[in-house]
């Protein structure tokens, strides 16, 4: 592995003195040092055809050509700096090639950042949509991919990957990873490497995601794109998981033991879980996960007809926090939108759930005392109040509320026109009548109403709220005695 010479007092020394005694011999020292030298916190730089023939990482012409040779020169405080192009864990000082336990291993206090094009000296100069900067797990490189080395489909990856791409183990946020597309991964192997195909954040590791797109990652038993487990809870945001999957559940993310993700600007396109149990496509919470997720997005996911819920499945007292969430296009084997199972009480705000498939519960299923609080959302098959095209989330004055994709935000005191769903939130929502209790074509047995539900089993109990008032703080202070209390037949 080479070694990088910090910068040295001497090297400061030579620059004074070149500029103080105009010395021929102190530039040629300073020509020297700069040569050799790296900033302390500083970049290292890594680009897979960087022309060398140096390959030091001091520069974006000496830069390393791979990602390893950087994470192993790196100290806290550095930054990466990675040029566009496909990367592979097993190459690199220290590697054995195609060995699949070779993954990129996030290091404390270090920024892994992809999306250059060589040549900028700023961050703010890099555009990583533009300059596609690929983690790839197809160590063996003979996958079937995109012309910019990604996996698209998790059915085009052959023969030997790397289990995980990325691994974070007992990291803080400190740790950052910003500007990659990951993808390739497949944990088909056993105990800990069937988890987390894309990413596997283990034993308190919560390091920070930022920009990142994660496709055609597997996992066999969970997690294809991203799994948590045990107390890890990483900060997630501009981020999409697109064509991952998991041969048993949470084909996009699965959060268990205590493994609550804060997510923000996500997509959970097209995952899959192909086999019965949580299935959970997009994402699956369980043990005492609770998530956040702010302005996040679940089109396309889909389960196996076995399978039962396609684009979230909460489980074991895990009570995920929404805001701002769209739901649609899902289909899985039972339930569409969402499960809520063993005393798992969901938050939901300002959120959409429409178009989605399941052959039991298209939109919620709930049971085992689990009871979601629902407001100011839309939710097909509720059956209920008018509330869908009130005020969003939070409106007290003063305020400011984050717009979900899928509809406009009127401004305070203007007009209110209903929102019109957008392609990629299906069909437009089922206007219903305002003040009045709206029975639903077929009763909605066990979905949530708009506003609030108490569930208990088949003996559920659900309040129907008539059109809820601009500035309502909450649907509960809405739902209060002089509306009506009613079984999900109507005869409550
Ligand atoms: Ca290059
Ligand atoms: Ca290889
Ligand atoms: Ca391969």
């Amino acid at each position: 592995m080479p070694t990088l010479a910090r910068p040295t007092c001497s090297a400061l020394f030579s620059v004074v003195s070149a500029l103080f005694l105009g010395s021929l011999t102190a530039i040629a020292v300073l020509v020297t040092s700069v040569d050799t030298a790296r900033a302390d916190p500083g970049v290292i730089y890594v680009d897979t055809d960087a022309p060398g023939p140096t390959h030091n990482g001091l520069s974006w012409t000496t830069a390393f050509t791979s990602v390893q040779d950087a994470l192993g020169a790196a100290t806290y405080d550095d930054q990466i700096w990675v040029a566009e192009g496909v990367y592979f864990p097993d190459e690199g000082a220290g590697q054995t090639n195609d060995d699949r336990v070779s993954t990129f291993t996030l290091r404390p206090g270090v920024a892994l950042c992809g999306g250059f094009a060589g040549g900028e000296v700023s961050l703010t100069e890099r555009d990583w949509t533009v300059n596609v900067t690929v983690l790839s797990g197809d160590i063996d490189g003979d996958d079937d991919t995109d012309d910019q080395g990604v996996v698209t489909d998790t059915a085009n990856i052959k023969n030997n990957n790397a289990y995980h791409v990325v691994t974070g183990v007992a990291l803080t946020e400190t740790a950052r990873l910003d500007g990659f597309t990951i993808t390739a991964g497949s944990a088909d192997g056993h105990p800990a490497d069937k988890l987390g195909g894309g990413i596997l954040n283990d034993n308190h590791s919560s390091p920070t995601l930022t920009n990142l797109v994660f496709s055609g990652n597997r996992a066999f038993s969970a997690g294809g794109g991203i799994y948590c487990g045990d107390h890890s809870s990483p900060t997630l945001s501009n981020a999409s998981l697109t064509s991952n999957s998991a041969t048993d559940s949470g084909g996009g993310m699965y959060n268990s033991s205590y493994s609550s993700p804060r997510l923000t600007n996500v997509t959970f396109e097209g995952n899959s879980s192909a086999t019965v149990g949580e299935s959970g496509a997009g994402m699956v919470n369980n043990y005492y996960s609770s998530p956040s997720l702010i302005n996040v997005v679940f089109k396309g996911n889909w389960t196996s007809p076995a399978g039962a819920a396609a684009a979230m499945s909460n489980r074991y007292g895990s009570s995920p926090m929404l805001a701002s969430v769209t739901f649609s296009g899902n289909r899985g084997g039972t339930v569409g939108a969402m499960e809520n199972k063993l005393s798992s009480n969901p938050t939901l705000v300002n959120c959409v759930l429409w178009g989605n498939e399941g052959s039991d519960r298209p939109t919620i299923r709930n049971s085992g005392g689990s009871s979601p609080t629902i407001s100011y959302s839309d939710v097909q098959g509720s059956g209920g109040s008018d509330n869908w095209d009130a005020a969003p989330w939070a409106p007290t004055a003063g305020t400011t509320s984050t717009p979900t994709r899928c509809s406009s935000i009127p401004s305070p005191g203007a007009p209110r026109p209903r929102p019109q769903a957008t392609t990629a939130c299906g069909p437009a929502p089922r206007p219903s009548t305002q003040g009045t209790i709206s029975p639903s074509p077929s009763p909605p047995t066990s979905t949530a109403s708009h506003a609030s539900r108490t569930a208990t089993g088949t003996a559920a109990k659900w309040w129907i709220c008539g059109r809820m008032r601009q500035g309502s703080p909450s649907a509960a202070s809405r739902c209060g005695a002089a509306n009506a209390l009613r079984s999900p037949s109507g005869q409550g």
